[in-house]
C-alpha cells in the first residue's frame, strides 16, 4: 500500500457479474467513452443509462442528473463531460457505501474552468514542490508516453478538475517553441477522454528571446503578430488549448511595463491572439515592487484603476489573501474592487507556507474562509464565491489551485496532503461543501468507510489548519519564515542589504512597545481598501477580528484581549496550543494503528513526528525571540521552551528552492 491509488480504491467487477447488467450511452466519444469504460469496469449495481439532453442549460455543460428509474440508473447530462462526472459520482456514492438505488440528484457546478496550476519547469525540479520531480517527462516526450499521464487525469476528472496548467508561472520562454508543443500535444492527448484542457504559461518575452523580435513591446505590431502566430501554431496541433497563464512584472518576470505600457495592454494583446480559437488569457495579479508602499497594498492599486479596461477572454487571477498565500490572510481586497473585470481565486493546494509535505493541514478550511468571506462590494453574491461565480461574464468563471502534485508514488509527498487536491477539486466544483463532507468523504474513500475511523480523522483534519496556525503565525502574524525555502521560523531573519519586503521584520514589527503591521490610517492605512463596513470593523483595535489583530495592527504587549490576558500572554497560549494540537493528531493515530494499513500508517506516524518537532521548534522560535522584545515571562503554567534562541538562530537548512 504506497497511496498511489489516491481516493479511487474502486474493486473491478468481475466479468461474470459485468456480463449481467448493461451500461448504455446515447453517444460515442472520447469522453462519454471513458465514462461507460468506467462503469463497465466498477459499477456493480444494476443497469446504467448515460443519456445525452439536448435541451440541458446550454452554459453548464458539465452539470448531470442522475435518477434511478425501475431498477435502472440514468445519468443525463448536457454533454458528454457532464456523462463524465455523472459516472464519478456514482461511483463515489459505491465506493463510500452510500444507498445507490434511490437517487435524484442534480449537479451544476459552482466554476467552469476548475484548474490545477503546476509549476513545473522544464528541467524536471518544480518550485515549491514537495512531492518529488515533476510528472512531465519533458526528456521522454513525445515517443514517450508515461502511463502516470492518464491516472493523472483521471483522478483529475474523479473529483471535476477540467483544466491544468503544466508549467511554472515562472516560465521558461522555450515551453513555446514547437518541439515543447509537440510535446505538449502529448500531455493534451491524454488529458483530453478525461475531458481536461491543457493551458501554458508564458514567457512575456518570449518574442524577443524566442523570435529575434527587438522587444517585446505588447504595443508593437510585430509582436502582436508574433503571439498571433504562435497562438495559431498551437491550435493547429491542439485544437482545444485552453489559453496562457501569465505572470507579469512580477519578482522580476518580464511584463508589459517594461516598454512603459500597462497590464491591460500586454493583457489584451495576448487576448486578441487566442480569441478566433476560444482561448483564454489568465492574468495573474500578483505584483508588488520594493517601494515605500505597504506590498499588501500593490496589487490594488496596480489594477483597480485598469477596471472595464480587459477584453472579455481575459480573466484577472488573484491570489487568496494580499500578500503570498499565508497560513492565514484577510481575503485579498481586490476582489469585488472591479466590477467590470472578471476575477477567478488562486490559491496554494502545495504547501509552501505551511510546512511542505511534512505537516498535516487540511486546507479546506482555508478556501473556504476565502470564497465565503463577505466583501459587501455589492447586493448579492457579494461573498469572494460569488463575485468570482457570477462576475461580469456569465459565461466565464474560474478558480485556480497551484498543484501538490509531483512523481512521488502517492502523488503529494504526504499521504494526507492527498486530501488538499481532492478537497480543491470537490470546492472548485461546489463551493457550497462543508470542510466537514469533503474530509469525510475523502477519508472513506483513501481509507476506509468505517465510522470509528473518519469520525476521529474528520475532526483532527478539521482542527489542523488552526493548529498550524497557532504554532507558526497566530494572531495575524505573517511572513515570519526562514528566508527562500519557507520551511522553518526565521523571526530575526535579515539580510543586509536584501528586499525589506522579503525580511520578517517587514511584517512583525517588534519592538519595545509592541508587535504587528500598522495598516489603520496611522499606517499604511491598507484598510481603506476594503468595502464599509469592513474597513471600519479592521481598523477599529475593539472590532478587529482578533484572527487579523496583528495583520492590521501594532499591538501593545500588554494590550488586554477579549479573554482578559495580555496580548503576550495570548501569543504564548497560541504558540503552546498548537504544540499540543499536533500531539493530540499524533495520538489519535497511533490509536488508529489497527484500521490502517501498516505501510501508511508507518508513513504518517513518522510525518507527524517531525511536524511535533517542527511545531516546538516554531513556538520556541518566536516566543524567545519575540520575548527579546516583549521582556515579559512565559506563563508557568504552560510549557517552557526547550531550545535557546542562539542555538536555533544557527539552523540553516539546505533546502534550495528553484527558481
Ligand atoms: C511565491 C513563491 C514563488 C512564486 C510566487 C508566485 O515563493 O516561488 O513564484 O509566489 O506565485 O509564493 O509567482
Amino acid at each position: 500500500e504506497d497511496g498511489s491509488r489516491l481516493w479511487l480504491r474502486y474493486t473491478k467487477v468481475a466479468d461474470r457479474e459485468a456480463a449481467l447488467r448493461k451500461i448504455h450511452c446515447s453517444l460515442r466519444d472520447p469522453v462519454a467513452n471513458t465514462a461507460v469504460q468506467e462503469l463497465q469496469h466498477y459499477w456493480r449495481k444494476g443497469d446504467v443509462a448515460l443519456v445525452l439532453d439536448k435541451k440541458w442549460p446550454k452554459y453548464q455543460p458539465d452539470g448531470y442528473r442522475i435518477r434511478s428509474v425501475a431498477g435502472k440508473t440514468i445519468i443525463r447530462a448536457g454533454s458528454s463531460t457532464g456523462l463524465l462526472y455523472g459516472a464519478y459520482h456514482l461511483l463515489r456514492l459505491q465506493q463510500i457505501g452510500n444507498e445507490v438505488t434511490q437517487l435524484d440528484i442534480v449537479e451544476t457546478p459552482s466554476y467552469h474552468l476548475r484548474m490545477l496550476n503546476h509549476w513545473d519547469n522544464l528541467d524536471g525540479t518544480v518550485e515549491r514542490g514537495y512531492a518529488g520531480y515533476s510528472l512531465w517527462k519533458w526528456d521522454e516526450l513525445p515517443a514517450i508516453k508515461s502511463p502516470r499521464y492518464v491516472e493523472y487525469a483521471r483522478a483529475n476528472a474523479s473529483i471535476g478538475i477540467n483544466a491544468v496548467v503544466l508549467n511554472n508561472v515562472n516560465a521558461s520562454p522555450l515551453i513555446l517553441r514547437q518541439d515543447y508543443i509537440e510535446k505538449v500535444k502529448v500531455l493534451a492527448d491524454s488529458f483530453r477522454p478525461y475531458g481536461i484542457r491543457v493551458f501554458l504559461s508564458i514567457n512575456f518575452s518570449a518574442p524577443a528571446i524566442l523570435g529575434n523580435l527587438p522587444d517585446s513591446d505588447p504595443l508593437n505590431p510585430a509582436v502582436a503578430r508574433w503571439w498571433k502566430d504562435k497562438a495559431d501554431a498551437i491550435y493547429k496541433v491542439i485544437p482545444d488549448f485552453g489559453g496562457f497563464l501569465v505572470k507579469a512584472n512580477s519578482e522580476g518576470q518580464p511584463g508589459p511595463q517594461d516598454y512603459g505600457r500597462t497590464h491591460a495592454d500586454g493583457a489584451n494583446m495576448l487576448a486578441a491572439a487566442l480569441k478566433p480559437h476560444k482561448g483564454l488569457v489568465l492574468w495573474r495579479a500578483f505584483v508588488y515592487n520594493p517601494s515605500a508602499e505597504d506590498r499588501a497594498k500593490q496589487a490594488y492599486q496596480e489594477f483597480v484603476p485598469l477596471d472595464g479596461k480587459f477584453e472579455d477572454n481575459v480573466i484577472l487571477q488573484i491570489k487568496n489573501g494580499p500578500i503570498d498565500f499565508q497560513p492565514r490572510e484577510p481575503f485579498n481586497p481586490l476582489f469585488g474592487a472591479m466590477p467590470n473585470t472578471s476575477q477567478m481565486v488562486e490559491f496554494q493546494i502545495t504547501q509552501e507556507y505551511l510546512g511542505f509535505s511534512n505537516h498535516l493541514v487540511y486546507l479546506a478550511p482555508l478556501f473556504k474562509e476565502t470564497l465565503d468571506a463577505e466583501t459587501y462590494t455589492r447586493k448579492e453574491a457579494s461573498t469572494v464565491a460569488g463575485l468570482t461565480q457570477k462576475g461580469p461574464n456569465p459565461r466565464l468563471s474560474a478558480i485556480a489551485g497551484v498543484a501538490n502534485i509531483g512523481e512521488d508514488r502517492n502523488w503529494c509527498g504526504h499521504h494526507f496532503a492527498q486530501a488538499n487536491w481532492y478537497a480543491f477539486g470537490r470546492l472548485a466544483w461546489n463551493s457550497g461543501l462543508s470542510s466537514d463532507s469533503v474530509a469525510r468523504e475523502w477519508l472513506a474513500s483513501t481509507f476506509s468507510p468505517d465510522m470509528t475511523l473518519i469520525a476521529p480523522l474528520s475532526k483532527v483534519m478539521l482542527e489542523s489548519r488552526e493548529a498550524a496556525v497557532n504554532y507558526m503565525m497566530p494572531l495575524g502574524l505573517h511572513h515570519i519564515f526562514a528566508f527562500e525555502h519557507h520551511y522553518g521560523p526565521e523571526p530575526w531573519g535579515d539580510i543586509p542589504g536584501g528586499r525589506p519586503d522579503w525580511m520578517p521584520w517587514y511584517y512583525h514589527n517588534a519592538d519595545s512597545l509592541g508587535i504587528g503591521f500598522d495598516r489603520t490610517a496611522s499606517g499604511s492605512n491598507a484598510v481603506a481598501q476594503y468595502h464599509s463596513p469592513l474597513k471600519e470593523q479592521f481598523a477599529a483595535l475593539s472590532s478587529c477580528p482578533e484572527k487579523y489583530l496583528l495583520w492590521f495592527h501594532h499591538v501593545p504587549w500588554n494590550y488586554s484581549m477579549k479573554n482578559g490576558r495580555s496580548l503576550w500572554d495570548n501569543l504564548c497560549y497560541a504558540y503552546q496550543e498548537g504544540v499540543d494540537q499536533v500531539r493530540y493528531v499524533q495520538r489519535v493515530w497511533d490509536g488508529l494503528e489497527h484500521k490502517v494499513d501498516a505501510e501508511r500508517f508507518k508513513d504518517v506516524q513518522a510525518k507527524l513526528k517531525i511536524q511535533a518537532k517542527d511545531a516546538v521548534w516554531w513556538r520556541d522560535a518566536c516566543l524567545l525571540y519575540f520575548q527579546t522584545y516583549s521582556k515579559r515571562p512565559i506563563p508557568p503554567t504552560l510549557e517552557q521552551p526547550v531550545h535557546r534562541l542562539d542555538e536555533l538562530k544557527k539552523i540553516k537548512l539546505n533546502l534550495k528552492h528553484h527558481n
